[in-house]
């Protein structure tokens, strides 16, 4: 699976059955495929819940603790793919300098997300209702206004299908599940028991952000985030270097089998697993493969590398603004770095250059992040 980010008016979609809409949506991401060659992402083509972005974050800024997190030396490196494995939007390869920053050594963890919760009183985007007004801006004219029963705090939970499945169209293990977010990571009934360790899922873009800006940091840069997965190994596919992610020992939360309904398990791990559960790269990180997809700050646009200067780049942002042409209207921030779900006869998003989009309102069971800090 390609994937990053997906899409909850879509399940809205897939649940009143709205068909124009849908045909509508199968032909443009027909359209980009022809363009691209390349598959639809299992998450991506799917529009956002929430127009609205960049929402105000209710308390101040904390004091940085360093505790957890490793300091990045800075340097220059060669950013995108070095073979030919990469999508299209990891080239050109080009140089890239970033200066040196702290950064969690492991994706947030629950433990974590619950006493930022518990200090701030903080309400997650998956803990809300749709706002039908904003989604209607993104859907086709005169789409009528979902049941009251769809338009309920939600989020996107993965369902493997008992059966194989063609991997075009997300919605087939993708579920809308009402009660289902961070604190409940499969809907209600689920639970963090025991789970205090594993990464935080269901955060939007935006809780990120509060996150992070309470913590005294925030989200890194993809250029950040690319140097950070490779430490300091040039040109190599994975942050452990070259050996293929199912060779070896286990070296990354993946999907061994067959994607998306069955999975042999092979690394111990069906779904999410603890963080630093396999071994950190050379800088210390761990699971800058795999796991859970992490956020980054930059807005995502396929040809940004292609307006790359030939000299050297200096500490990137991304572009201005966000362009997907699979969904032109909708914007969409930087994942990085792959999760469970991810196998090689699809996305292989676990390639350290490896780029992935999505709305900043969405959140998915297997999408979390890590924060950075320049001092
Ligand atoms: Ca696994
Ligand atoms: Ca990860």
């Amino acid at each position: 699976m390609l994937t990053s980010a997906t899409p909850a008016s879509l399940f809205l979609y897939g649940a009143l059955c709205l068909t124009i809409s849908c045909q509508q949506q199968s032909a443009q991401e027909e359209n980009a495929n022809m363009v691209t060659g390349e598959p639809a992402s299992c998450h991506e083509g799917l529009p956002s819940r929430f127009a609205g972005t960049g929402k105000t974050v209710p308390f101040k800024r904390g004091d940085v603790s360093h505790d957890s997190m490793v300091w990045i030396e800075g340097g220059a490196f060669d950013m995108g793919a070095a073979d030919a494995e990469g999508r299209q939007d990891e080239y050109p390869q080009h140089k890239v300098e970033v200066d040196g920053f702290w950064m969690d050594a492991t994706e947030v963890t629950n433990a974590q997300f619950t006493k930022f919760v518990q200090e701030t009183g903080y309400v997650t985007t998956a803990e809300r209702a749709p706002d039908w007004e904003e989604l209607r801006k993104q859907l086709p004219a005169g789409t009528p206004r979902p049941a009251d029963s769809l338009l309920v705090a939600a989020s996107l939970v993965f369902m493997p299908p008992a059966y194989e499945v063609g991997l075009q169209d997300a919605r087939q293990w993708w579920s809308w599940k009402k009660g289902a977010d961070w604190k409940h990571p499969q809907g209600p009934g689920s639970n963090l028991e025991g789970k205090e360790n594993h990464p935080v899922v269901h955060v939007s873009w935006d809780d990120a952000v509060a996150y992070a800006t309470w913590a005294g940091k925030r989200l890194p840069t993809e250029a950040e985030w690319e140097f950070a997965a490779r430490g300091g190994i040039e040109n190599q596919p994975y942050p452990w270097g070259n050996e293929q992610v199912e060779q070896g020992k286990p070296k990354a939360n993946t999907w061994q089998g067959q994607f998306p309904n069955r999975n042999n398990g092979w690394d111990k791990y069906s779904g999410l697993a603890p963080v630093s559960s396999f071994a950190p790269n050379a800088y210390g990180l761990y699971d800058m493969a795999g796991n859970v997809w992490e956020w980054c700050t930059d807005w995502y646009d396929p040809n940004y590398y292609n307006s790359s200067p030939d000299q050297v780049m200096a500490n990137p942002k991304g572009p201005a603004t966000s362009f997907d042409p699979m969904e032109p209207t909708v914007p969409k921030r930087v994942m990085r770095g792959g999760s469970f779900m991810c196998h090689a006869s699809y996305c292989k998003g676990y390639r350290v250059s490896a780029r992935m989009k999505s709305s900043p309102d969405t959140g998915l069971e297997n999408s979390g992040f890590r924060c950075v800090s320049s001092q």
